[in-house]
């Protein structure tokens, strides 16, 4: 069966992560050019300083595209690129860079999907403090105006904000990614707030600002909960484990997409946390629930649940030896099956996948080739489930795998490898991956080939 008419395959990278040129053209420093510098802080000391070059490769890197058939390209923007100090001054180079990978994009018939932000905070801001400080959501709108302003004559799908769980709960709580800190309840959700009133200010700024229709997301991401066996009562512990801000913490998907769809946080989550909120104006939620187009979602695994003998919902036991990828995280396909079908009866937007993809061991075999016949039955298997989704009625509109190229994977450095294109990270030689040519069949017959 085929996906919707008008479904988008694309792939998705970040500017840290591949661009490179960190100290070049007049960047200014971004939280990960410090972080990365820290004894200890990244696997084998490695630094985004030059990652895949893509900076310098761009052109290169679209022609890859346009071989793997890729209808769009979702990249995010290195805020301080743009703007040095995170505020105030632009840096006519590092905007250039931008505007001339949107038009090779597009000569290429390759849509962008552009990320304001993902994970590169400028470190002038963080010296003033970062999301804590209460300008924080206005120094995110008026960089967004920067961006919006210059590109948005041709840029019309628009991200305000990748994965907020990941960098608060790892870059501010346990400190393993930058920028480091570990701090108290009280600030963290101090920080949410802050990241959520940016996203609704940038949302409006986009809307407000672009020279055409525009379609706005954010890409939280989620494990979602999926049940064991599918009787009613296992799908709605499935259902109230996704949404379950006891459980999940500041990384339940609805502590961030109820306040932004639904105006308020969830019941649960504001119970729990009664006694550490920040002061919450009664304008916030108007803010913050700026109407947006598509519900994006990062999504690379799930947990399964099942009924205990009273009824309770307890973890399925994996199997002895359960499948999981080289960054040991469990093969879970049913993920994008039930993760999609709850947000969709929840919120009532349609999804988009914005990230999905593994972690393997891959490396070049004696042929020249790279042969990665795990990411293609992942990723084969993965769709299949949301193939179903959709024919069980959940508006899909896009699918992303992460990522376009191998990069640098946070913490992990270079030591996982999440491309379709493989990247020889000394010499920056690509070579197009299996999986990549496999992925561009299901493209060509918008997932028949599945
Ligand atoms: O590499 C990351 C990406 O930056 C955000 N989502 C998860 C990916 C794999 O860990």
């Amino acid at each position: 069966m085929k996906f919707p008419e008008n479904f988008v395959w694309g792939a998705a990278a970040a500017s840290y992560q591949i661009e490179g040129a960190a100290h070049e053209d007049g960047k200014g420093l971004s939280v990960w050019d410090m972080f990365t510098r820290q004894e200890g802080a990244v696997q084998n000391r490695d630094t985004g300083d030059i990652a895949c070059n893509h900076y310098y490769r761009y052109k290169e890197d679209v022609q890859l595209m346009k071989e793997i058939g890729l209808q769009a390209y979702r990249l995010s923007i290195s805020w301080p690129r743009v703007l040095p100090e995170g505020a105030g001054r632009v840096n006519e180079k590092g905007l250039d860079f931008y505007d001339r990978l949107i038009d090779e994009l597009l000569e290429n018939k390759i849509e962008p999907y552009i990320t304001l932000f993902h994970w590169d905070y400028p470190y002038e801001l963080y010296k003033k403090g970062g999301w804590l400080n209460p300008d924080s959501p206005e120094w995110f709108a008026e960089y967004t105006e920067v961006i919006v302003s210059k590109l948005s004559d041709r840029v019309k799908n628009w991200i305000t904000i990748n994965e907020p769980q990941v960098f608060v709960n790892l870059g501010h709580k346990d400190g393993v990614h930058a920028p480091g800190l570990k701090l108290g309840l009280d600030d963290l959700l101090q920080i949410s707030h802050n990241v959520l009133l940016a996203h609704g200010k940038a949302a409006k700024v986009i809307r407000e600002t672009s020279k055409q229709d525009v379609r706005i997301g954010m890409a939280p991401c989620d494990s979602p909960v999926f049940p064991a066996k599918n009787s009613i009562e296992n799908i709605q512990a499935a259902r109230e484990g996704t949404f379950s801000v006891e459980q999940k913490g500041l990384w339940a998907i609805n502590w961030w997409m109820d306040p932004v769809f639904l105006g308020k946080y969830p019941e649960d989550g504001l119970k729990i946390y009664e006694k550490y909120l920040p002061e919450i104006k009664d304008e916030d939620f108007k803010i913050i629930s700026e109407p947006i187009d598509f519900f994006g979602v990062n999504i690379y695994q799930g947990s399964c649940i099942k009924l205990d003998e009273k009824g309770q919902a307890v973890p399925a036991r994996k199997k002895t030896g359960y499948p999981r990828n080289a960054y040991y995280w469990p093969i879970t396909p049913e993920a994008l099956y039930w993760g999609p079908s709850f947000y969709y009866e929840r919120y009532g937007k349609p999804v988009i996948i914005t990230e999905n993809g593994m972690s393997n061991v891959d490396w070049v075999s004696l042929d020249g080739k790279v042969h990665d016949p795990q990411r293609i039955d992942f990723t084969n298997r993965y769709l299949k489930e949301l193939q179903k989704a959709g024919a069980d009625g959940v508006d899909i509109q896009g699918y992303f795998h992460w990522s376009l190229m191998d990069n640098f994977e946070w913490a992990q450095g270079y030591l996982e490898r999440f491309g379709m294109i493989y990247v020889d990270f000394e010499t920056g030689e690509r070579i197009i991956k299996d999986s990549a040519y496999w992925y561009k069949k299901v493209i060509e017959t918008n997932g028949e080939a599945l």
